[in-house]
């Protein structure tokens, strides 16, 4: 029987609660796709404050190099995660509630100077974007995501089909 190998997560996934899982699950899909290794965490900067700054400040003794952190309505997730780490916090505003992700978006991109979160898009697209961003920040020292990378843009430039048709107008 083939051994399973250990996870060495490089990238954290973090979301205020298991109620954003179906936006944030994008994130995770796109990083299998480019074979990193990501643990998946919930936790919150409301209902968690303790195991979140935990989590975020032995983050990277453990080995991970980027955070991807989405939430929604009063989105504060990804502001204290910054607080407590050196590591690139990518943020991801995600769509939840009356506002349906105006409010995480001003929360996640309003940050003051000094505690940066790299902004992504509102929901799924942000949470997919936001893997792509993490693994091009680990591709600056790793050249086999570096490879992968190029052959998700030429892959994903394939698929647009160009001019799809001349009219003649008489
Ligand atoms: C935020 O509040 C979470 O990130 C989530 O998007 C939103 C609602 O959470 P639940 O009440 O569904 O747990 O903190």
């Amino acid at each position: 029987m083939a051994k399973t190998r250990k996870a060495k997560p490089l990238v954290a996934i973090l979301m205020g609660s298991t109620s954003d899982m179906d936006q944030m699950s994008r994130a995770s899909t796109k990083l299998k796709e480019f074979g990193i290794d990501h643990e998946v965490v919930v936790t919150s900067a409301h209902r968690s404050p303790a195991q979140t700054a935990e989590y975020a400040s032995s983050a990277k003794r453990r080995g991970i190099q980027v955070f991807i952190v989405g939430a929604g309505r009063a989105a504060h997730l990804a502001g204290a995660v910054s607080a407590h780490t050196t590591l690139p916090v990518l943020g991801v505003p995600l769509e939840s509630g009356a506002l349906k992700g105006m409010d995480a978006l001003l929360a996640t991109v309003q940050m003051p100077a000094g505690v940066p979160v790299g902004t992504l898009a509102i929901g799924g697209s942000g949470a997919e974007n936001a893997a792509i961003l993490a693994a091009q920040i680990l591709a600056l020292a790793d050249r086999a995501i570096a490879a992968k990378l190029d052959r998700f843009k030429k892959a994903m430039a394939k698929k647009v089909p160009g001019v799809v048709e001349q009219v003649v107008a008489d």
